[in-house]
């Protein structure tokens, strides 16, 4: 099915990753969890876990540090690092694409499908892999990942970057995400934004899933909203 003319002011799509694509949110949770239980027996909570959705790896041991009111010299923390990412990579090395979240395979192959173009913003330096592994990689036509950008998220350039590969505006995209954050990247850089699992008024509308939802039903909300 092709967009009529008057839906092309939407062009592209760009999801984030983690709880969005896939769920590997849990994995870095666990991964985590372990981290702050080994810096001074702090337990990471679920509510503590919210705060890291959508964080660099390094900004994230800092603000577990925080919470569990401790504080490492470099050497140490780049121990951590290591070790967190090589639990990370252990927990997500049988990732499938059965791993994907409900609807979102058939979201992006309807999306394609209806011409719509397809990049990826994610904080994860692991995201090429988790794509392959996955078997998506090939849907995306822009991947901007924790290795392209300087600056993470609340910042928008993940974002932007996406925008410039993919050649449209950000007003002509919409971002799908499940962090605050990254919502608030999304904002800041003048996209249109929905939540994926996340209470928030920031975004124009939040969903649980991809399920029974057709990408020219967001892009007809998204521009009602608009109107
Ligand atoms: P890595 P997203 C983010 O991915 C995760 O939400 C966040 O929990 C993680 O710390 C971050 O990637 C960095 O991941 O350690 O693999 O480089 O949600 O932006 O796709
Ligand atoms: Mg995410």
């Amino acid at each position: 099915m092709t967009l009529s003319p008057h839906n092309m002011d939407i062009k592209a799509f760009i999801f984030d990753l983690d709880g969005v694509i896939v769920e590997t949110s849990h994995f870095h949770y666990e991964a985590w969890k372990k981290i702050a239980y080994k810096v001074n027996g702090y337990e990471l909570t679920r509510e503590d876990n919210d705060l890291l959705k959508g964080v660099s790896r390094i900004k994230s041991l800092d603000i577990i540090l925080d919470l569990a009111k401790a504080s490492l010299d470099q050497k140490d923390k780049d121990a951590l690092l290591i070790e967190k990412n090589d639990d990370y990579l252990n927990l997500i090395q049988d990732l499938k694409q059965s791993d994907l979240l409900s609807g979102a395979l058939d979201f992006l192959n309807a999306s394609r499908d209806a011409g719509i173009k397809i990049g990826l913003g994610s904080a994860s330096k692991n995201a090429r892999l988790v794509l392959e592994s996955t078997g998506i990689m090939g849907m995306f036509e822009a991947i901007v990942d924790g290795t392209n950008v300087v600056k993470g998220k609340p910042d928008p350039e993940v974002f932007l970057k996406g925008a410039g590969l993919l050649g449209f505006k950000p007003n002509e995209i919409v971002v799908f995400e499940d962090a605050l954050k990254g919502i608030q990247a999304a904002n800041s850089g003048g996209f249109h934004s929905v939540g994926i699992n996340i209470e928030t008024e920031l975004s124009a509308f939040n969903l649980n899933s991809f399920e029974n939802i057709t990408p020219q039903e967001i892009i007809e909300r998204i521009q009602n909203q608009n109107r």
